[in-house]
């Protein structure tokens, strides 16, 4: 028996080929020399084909979710399932994290048959869900008091960029650490940028999801402002796209607002969470941010009208219902 049971048949060391999935997924029959196993808990909407490119850049996989059904494809392509953090932990080089905030990170950290009771000297815990800066220290305080290695990795970026590989990585930690991990970062992330210490991952999080919080929230009062003025959707969008506001974020919103289509690429939750973190971070350091906390409110309307699960362009349903105008294409 292995010092750590999987849930299902180990069929890497039953010799199995290439698998084919339906995700493109192709597992070499033999793992390349020296390249570490890595553990990856959470297979979400971001972390299932963040997963799925590690084991596609050659790395050893184990994979570990709360819910079995979201295992279940990576079993089927013969990567090896983890039944706890723990035993995950105990068979990894490297333990990736992407769960959904503070608490389910502390809860994978630290529960019974958690990440804490696998990690060795040598295990390395990449946190890359977004959560909080003291969160984060706090979840660095717990792998390195039990004797693992810290790097805060969160990630920019939506399912697209997650399934293509091209995240922006935002990693924290000592350099030596980070060069260790960058490899993996890699294989899901184009470029990664090491921001800092442990923490400054982050940060760099916070800001670049509060200036998305920020635009998104802007936008989708602008367009209502001109719809309400008898503007057509296709004819601002037009001049957006044709001056120096031109930006991915305001032309593929822009396009999904008009053409109705509000499914989550990034839920309005996470980006109400988000905002949050900053400002809770801004009140520690004392930065006063007025437009996040009014985007905040405006992203927590959404949530109050039940479109938490729909995309962050829903922020501008409560205020089209509020108007009784839609910025649709006729
Ligand atoms: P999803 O699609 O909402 O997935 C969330 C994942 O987090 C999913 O695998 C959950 O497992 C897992 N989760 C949540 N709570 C726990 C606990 N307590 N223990 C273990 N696992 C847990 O999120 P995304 O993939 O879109 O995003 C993840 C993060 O990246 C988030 O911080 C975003 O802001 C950015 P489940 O399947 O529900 O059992």
């Amino acid at each position: 028996m292995p010092a750590h049971p999987l849930k299902w048949s180990d069929t890497r060391s039953a010799g199995v080929g290439l698998v084919d999935t339906d995700h493109g997924f192709k597992r070499p029959a033999t793992q390349r020399a020296g390249m570490p196993t890595v553990g990856f808990i959470g297979l979400g909407a971001m972390g299932a084909p963040m997963a799925w490119n590690i084991g596609d850049a050659g790395f050893d996989l184990v994979v570990y979710n709360r819910t079995t059904e979201r295992e279940q494809p990576f079993a089927e392509a013969g990567v090896a399932v983890a039944d706890s953090p723990e035993h995950l932990t105990g068979r990894a080089d490297i333990v990736c994290c992407i769960v959904s905030n503070g608490d389910a990170v502390a809860d994978v950290l630290e529960r019974d048959g958690g990440v804490l009771d696998g990690l060795d000297e040598d295990t390395v815990f990449v946190q890359m869900s977004t959560i909080g800066y003291a969160e984060t220290m706090a979840a660095a305080d717990l792998v390195t008091e039990a004797g693992g290695q810290f790097v805060d990795a969160p990630v920019s970026g939506t399912v697209g960029p997650a399934e293509d590989g091209t995240l922006v990585g935002l990693a924290g930690g000592d350099e030596s650490v980070v060069e260790a991990v960058r490899p993996v970062l890699e294989a899901m992330c184009e470029p990664v940028v090491h921001c800092g210490d442990a923490g400054q991952g982050t940060n760099m999080k916070l800001f670049i999801n509060l200036l998305l919080g920020d635009a998104m929230g802007a936008y989708a009062e602008a367009l209502v402002f001109g719809r309400a003025n008898g503007l057509e959707a296709a004819d601002m969008q037009r001049v957006v796209e044709n001056g120096a506001l031109d930006c991915p974020l305001f032309a593929g919103k822009g396009e999904t607002i008009a053409a109705g289509d509000f499914a989550p690429r990034f839920p309005v939750d996470y980006q109400f969470k988000d905002l949050s973190l900053a400002l809770d971070r801004a009140g520690e350091i004392g930065v006063p941010l007025s437009q996040t906390a009014a985007a905040r409110e405006s992203f927590n309307a959404a949530r109050g009208r039940d479109y938490g699960r729909e995309d962050m362009a829903a922020v501008i349903k409560p205020l089209e219902e509020t108007v009784g105008v839609e910025v649709r294409d006729d």
